[in-house]
């Protein structure tokens, strides 16, 4: 059965096309640097935001009508599989990303929810074997049920601490089972909300405790994902101890996990910790860190995740600059972990937002690549850091002066020229290679 009977498969049309349900900019056999855009872009759709968001919020009900709700909540799990598929067939995406609990209903136990995900997981394994779509990264939804209300390897409770290491033993079990290239950690709720009553350096102890399990564990069973940590400063912790880019940095090298994590970066959470997403890319590039993107946007006049499809071409060219200037995304990719607007409530709208996002992204790789062609950036910086290069700067650099020798220096140069930025330039510069 076809959930989208009247959608088939998205095709690329050119820039002048006006079928919606096509692509303008985003062709997936064409060469851009040496390797397919599909190559570069290695796009996934989340189950999450996709197959089980309703369109409610905290003012008002559901608005999207899914033809894909059975009578119970396990026909309904599986009536998403096949849509899912269709969706990801139709679009030309190879890769998806899911929660443990978006797949499969939790029922009233463990065991019954262990169960649920294996019968599940089977259905997902078959239409993965039939299509050749592959298991970008799963993750343990490790904060929306009740028992995580003072968070997962952070709560105060030890049982839940227990839990939630049978979930990741679980989110590892089916990692391996699907051939998963990556495994999400994002700490929904590990975090505080009041300094009064938490202990915040045994709550990080025991986070890097679950962590180093799930290293372990995947060692055991012979699967190792790259593990991935997605920062995020709030929402809905207070405080949250992946803060950003940095803050997890601190963290995984705090804790020696280098070899086995990087980071997951979002959008939407860069700008709720108030930093541009380029920034985020570019910290975790400082630390050979960048692993996979989720790619949204926020409403910079709303303060939460409101996680929209990516339609900025001038943050997508920055972002994906920075990925290329990483040698790539692989095995990382870009997930779109972005849901369709309340108001966006038809069927149809989860192929139109896709393609959307997929043209933005592929409008923002192409911009970068000519940036980086025409050794845009490169330029400006070598001219900006020149000084570096020779005399003093190149000293400097080489580790052959200390305090005293750079005040004999500084003494005898009298006149030190600093140079204007133009930076109104650049950026004026920089639109050229948008539209
Ligand atoms: C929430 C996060 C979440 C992660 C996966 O803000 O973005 O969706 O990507 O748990
Ligand atoms: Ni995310
Ligand atoms: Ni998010």
């Amino acid at each position: 059965m076809a959930y989208f009977e009247n959608i088939g498969k998205i095709h690329y049309e050119g820039k002048t096309a006006d079928n919606p349900f096509a692509f303008r900019h985003y062709n997936p056999e064409e060469i851009v640097l040496g390797k397919t855009m599909k190559e570069h872009l290695r796009f996934a759709v989340a189950y999450w935001h996709t197959m089980t968001q309703d369109g409610s919020d905290p003012f008002g009900n559901p608005t999207n009508i899914r033809n894909w709700w059975g009578e119970t909540p396990m026909e309904t799990a599986k009536n998403r599989v096949e849509a899912f598929f269709e969706i990801l067939e139709k679009l030309g995406v190879e890769y998806f990303c899911f929660h443990d609990i978006d797949i499969a209903p939790e029922g009233d136990s463990l065991e019954e929810f262990f169960a649920n995900i294996d019968t599940i997981t089977d259905l997902i394994k078959e239409k993965m074997d039939q299509t050749g779509i592959k298991l970008l990264w799963n993750t343990a939804n490790m904060f929306s049920n009740p028992r995580y209300v003072h968070g997962a390897a952070s709560s105060s409770n030890a049982d839940v601490f227990a839990h939630a290491a049978a979930q990741v033993k679980k989110g590892l079990d089916i990692s391996k089972k699907l051939g998963g290239e990556n495994y999400v950690f994002w700490g929904g709720r590990e975090g505080y909300e009041s300094l009064l009553n938490t202990d915040m350096k045994f709550e990080q102890d025991n986070i890097a405790r679950l962590f180093k399990m799930a290293i372990a564990y995947g060692e055991k069973i012979g699967h190792k994902p790259q593990f991935l940590i997605e920062p995020k400063p709030k929402e809905p912790s207070t405080h949250q101890y992946d803060f950003d880019a940095a803050t997890a940095m601190a963290f995984i090298q705090k804790y020696g996990l280098e070899g086995d994590f990087k980071l997951n970066l979002e959008a939407n959470h860069a700008t709720l910790a108030g930093h541009t997403f380029e920034h985020e890319l570019n910290v975790a590039r400082c630390y050979d860190a960048l692993g996979s993107i989720d790619a949204n946007q926020g409403d910079p006049l709303l303060g939460w995740d409101t996680d929209e499809f990516p339609t900025n071409v001038f943050d997508t060219t920055l972002a994906m600059y920075e990925i290329l200037e990483n040698g790539g995304i692989a095995p990382g990719g870009i997930n779109f972990d972005s849901k369709v607007r309340r108001s966006s409530f038809e069927m149809e709208d989860l192929f139109l937002a896709h393609i959307a996002g997929m043209d933005t992204y592929a409008r923002g790789l192409k911009a970068a690549a000519a940036l980086k062609e025409d050794r845009f950036f490169d330029e400006i910086k070598e001219k900006r850091y020149a000084s570096y290069q020779t005399g003093i700067g190149a000293s400097i650099v080489a580790g052959d002066e200390d305090l005293e020798s750079l005040t004999d220096y500084a003494l005898k140069n009298e006149e030190i020229k600093v140079e204007s930025n133009h930076l109104e330039f650049v950026k004026s510069r920089l639109n050229d290679y948008l539209f």
